[in-house]
């Protein structure tokens, strides 16, 4: 392994900045330019992870941002849906995820059958689904939705009456947005941010009475009771770049804490106890980067009927 974790006093880990790391990372970007490859990294990735990206970002808009290179081969630090986005969006290029085991407690919360079955239960209803779905789920759904957009694309739709999968906590935040329609959500939700809860919470702001509470819509609505301002990983990256204060409670993975705090070294950052890391994510390590780009391992394979119901769902939330 090329990584020595360092954990912080905030609860977030970096790398130590090793000549093995240095090298692995080196020989990355090396790969990466011979073999014609953008590396993607979502920000909830490891530090080390992070600092090899082309882009690093959200689900959708790296899956954009790739879409619009000429790259041949996309390698997506990440987990497993997120890949899929990319390689719907980029059907002609060849998509890596470093490993496999990178699935995604949310998007396993509802099969391509369970959104079947949900939508016969309520037949005429159009069905959401949130980005963190995988493809044979969008391709069960009208319209796809990001935490950014989700009440817009909601708002769209003509019906009165709506179904959202997979997270109830993200379909009952847009529900308060747009009261005028009727949210039936699906009963999902994020592991990782249903353990931030008001305790935890409310320690934080104790410690840090001055600072700012900014959490991301997967969080339970007790915990969104509590927080200054709600939006998705780029509305929180957005919101603490532009804010003139100084200090902020951030609840999400830890992986935007360590981007925030890079990005902003004189302001400062801090988390609840214990700070939620999303195994997931973490299961993506450098010396797997490197090697499902040296050997192309892992391609993202995904039936062409699902690719084509999936796009379309895609491509109708582009359009809104
Ligand atoms: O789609 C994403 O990248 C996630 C996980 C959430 C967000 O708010 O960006």
């Amino acid at each position: 392994m090329t990584a020595i974790a360092l954990p912080a006093d905030d609860g977030t880990v970096e790398a130590k900045q090793t000549p093995a790391l240095r090298a692995t990372q080196q020989r990355i970007r090396e790969l990466a330019r011979e073999k014609n490859a953008v590396i993607l990294a979502h920000i909830y990735q490891r530090g080390e992870v992070q600092e090899v990206a082309d882009f690093i970002g959200d689900s959708l808009n790296l899956s954009r941002e790739a879409a619009r290179t000429s790259a041949d081969i996309i390698v997506f630090c990440g987990v497993h849906f997120m890949a899929e986005t990319a390689k719907l969006l980029s059907p002609n290029k060849l998509v890596l995820l470093p490993d496999m085991k990178a699935g995604c407690g949310l998007a396993d919360m509802i099969t391509a059958d369970q959104a079947r079955a949900f939508r016969a239960k309520y037949p005429g209803l159009p069905l959401v689904s949130y980005v963190n779905t995988y493809a044979e789920v969008k391709a069960e759904s009208d319209i796809c939705c990001t935490s950014t957009n989700a009440a817009k694309v909601v708002e769209s739709l003509p019906d009165d009456e709506v179904l959202f999968c997979p997270d109830r906590y993200l379909g009952g935040y847009v529900q308060k947005k747009v009261p005028n329609k009727k949210i039936i959500a699906w009963q999902g939700y994020c592991p990782t941010h249903f353990v931030i809860q008001p305790p935890m919470v409310l320690a934080s702001k104790k410690q840090h009475p001055d600072a700012l509470v900014l959490a991301h819509p997967e969080c339970s609505p007790e915990v969104l009771e509590l927080a200054d301002y709600v939006g998705s990983t780029q509305g929180i990256m957005d919101y603490a770049g532009a804010s003139p204060a100084q200090r902020f409670i951030i609840l999400t993975e830890a992986g935007l804490l360590l981007r925030l705090k890079r990005l902003h070294p004189h302001k400062h950052f801090y988390s609840i106890a214990p700070c939620p890391h999303c195994p997931y994510m973490k299961f993506i390590e450098l010396d797997a980067v490197l090697d499902c780009l040296e050997n192309e391992r892992n391609p993202i394979e995904i039936p062409t009927d699902i690719m084509i119901r999936a796009r379309r769902s895609i491509e109708r939330m582009m359009a809104v």
